[in-house]
């Protein structure tokens, strides 16, 4: 098979209807309660609010013509060899963040499954009030339970994708999820300063959380990398105190990429997004990353960390 040619991803201004009618385009998001809706299943509005005063539209884009639809509430779109899928449940309709999980996991499942494009490489999740409630009843940890139920054996091959789940503050109830799959498997990238994910002890759910650290797309040269915190083994570092967890973060993303053989840093064509907890955080975070990264596309959108004491989290893409 030939090698594939990893989407371009980046950040950009403008009309969805254009960035829809360029060839080759994948995915388009906008972000926040007044990002533009549209039909196209190609187009998703991301619930999480955006802290720039006038924010970008994110593209997918690939070098091959995109075909797209819809399968009951799943949306697709696929070129090139590679796969965009989303689904977006409301909870009222599903009964609580476990269920509704475990519904649009399997939905996804069996769409997914079906198509040539089956490996899923990397996931979004972005659930309301994330950190409500106590101990195993904590909706991200019920969130966990679902995901891995409504998962099942799907990845059992070739192990877990690289993955966010992240509050939003919408007004609705609504679970979105949306991913990127290819017809080639991956390779998985663990953080050796982290336990994985999946090896969490008990103290943290009855689940762990289903996700690896990263993923070296098929191309070969483009990391997908994971929602990235200030976890060190399993433990959280560093709790509440920001500048701290930042540094914390980036030794984490350092980590990383050398142990996807990857040189050190970011670059101009690596677009990252940092999940703020609290909005008065926003300016901090931004000249910390624009000092560290100078002329690195980060978008910074207002979500809560599925860890009550952690304030920012950072993922993205790192193209060779
Ligand atoms: C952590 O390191 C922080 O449940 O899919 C990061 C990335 C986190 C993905 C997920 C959770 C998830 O455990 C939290």
């Amino acid at each position: 098979m030939p090698q594939r040619r990893a989407p371009r991803v980046s950040y950009r201004n403008g009309e969805v209807s254009l960035a829809l009618a360029q060839s080759g385009t994948l995915a388009v998001f906008g972000f926040g309660a007044g990002a533009q809706a549209m039909e196209d299943p190609r187009c998703l509005q991301v619930g999480l609010e955006c802290f720039d005063e006038t924010p970008p539209l994110e593209l997918w884009q690939v070098d091959a013509p995109v075909s797209h639809g819809r399968d009951v509430g799943v949306r697709w779109a696929r070129g090139g060899g590679w796969l965009f899928a989303a689904i977006e449940l409301d909870e009222r309709d599903h009964g609580g963040p476990r269920d509704t999980a475990r519904q649009a996991y399997e939905q996804l499942r069996r769409v997914v499954g079906e198509q040539a494009e089956r490996h899923v490489l990397r996931i979004w999740n972005y659930l309301g009030a994330i950190n409500q409630g106590e101990g195993d009843a904590e909706r991200y940890k019920l969130f966990c339970d679902g995901r891995a139920a409504g998962m099942g054996d799907f990845f059992a091959a070739d192990g877990f994708p690289a993955a966010t789940a992240i509050g939003h503050h919408g007004a609705r109830p609504t679970l979105q999820v949306y991913l990127l799959a290819c017809d080639q498997p991956g390779a998985r990238v663990e953080n050796p300063r982290q336990v994985s994910a999946s090896r969490y002890p008990r103290q943290y759910g009855r689940t762990p959380p289903s996700f690896a650290r990263a993923m070296t797309l098929p191309a070969g040269d483009v990391l997908a990398i994971s929602g990235t915190a200030a976890v060190v083994g399993h433990a959280s570092a560093h709790a509440d105190d920001l500048h701290a967890q930042l540094v914390e973060t980036f030794s984490n993303l350092d980590a990383l990429l050398a142990t996807a053989g990857m040189a050190e840093g970011f670059d101009t064509h690596s677009p990252l997004k940092a999940y703020v907890r609290h909005p008065a955080d926003a300016a901090q975070v931004r000249e910390f990353i624009a000092r560290r990264l100078p002329g690195v596309p980060v978008l910074l959108l207002h979500g809560d960390i599925c860890r009550r004491e952690l304030l920012v989290e950072i993922d993205g893409w790192r193209y060779a």
